[in-house]
């Protein structure tokens, strides 16, 4: 069975909303991988500081039999070929960030690749989106999708593109 796995798609450089667009393309082509589902893309202030553009947001749920860390990898030559720039510290500014949000059920405190992804309960960002496409979704130890978003408590981001982009163009 392949293994469903939400990842979180986040860029505040050179045209974000392309940025993400195409990353979205390039994770659906991945080995044995597909896109089941996308979120809208959302408008994000930035988390941290503060001198830095507004972040485009998404979510997209994966079907794929890649184990953890060959989805890392794969997922970091993504982000690669989007010429990421490093040098932005780790707060900092970026092209394209790809997270593991959640790989099944799988629990991990492996530093490489934490499970599920530790900051996902404090993230807006990250959690409107997963309701949006998964509303009946519970995560190991933290609860339920819904119980999350309202204990965080923050609004609905701004939704940039409500159309569903379960469609990668490439497959259309
Ligand atoms: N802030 C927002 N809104 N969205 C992100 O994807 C994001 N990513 C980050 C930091 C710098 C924590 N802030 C962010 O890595």
């Amino acid at each position: 069975m392949p293994a469903s796995v939400f990842i979180g798609l986040g860029s505040n450089l050179n045209q974000p909303i392309q940025q993400v667009l195409q990353a979205i393309e390039a994770i659906n082509v991945l080995p044995t991988s597909h896109i089941d589902a996308t979120s809208s893309l959302y408008e994000t202030p930035p988390l941290g500081p503060q001198n830095q553009p507004h972040y485009i947001n998404a979510v997209a749920k994966l079907s794929t039999d890649l184990k953890p860390l060959e989805l890392l990898d794969q997922l970091q030559s993504i982000e690669q070929q989007h010429n990421r720039t490093r040098d932005t510290g780790r707060w900092g500014a970026r092209t394209l960030d790809l997270d593991i949000l959640l790989y099944d059920n799988q629990e991990s405190n492996d530093p490489t690749l934490t499970l599920p992804h530790p900051e996902l309960q404090n993230r807006s960002f990250v959690l409107h989106p997963l309701l949006e496409i998964a509303p009946q979704l519970n995560i190991p130890s933290l609860g339920s999708i819904k119980q999350l978003v309202k204990k965080l408590g923050e609004p609905v981001p701004t939704i940039i593109k409500s159309k569903k982009l379960d469609k990668p163009s490439s497959v259309c």
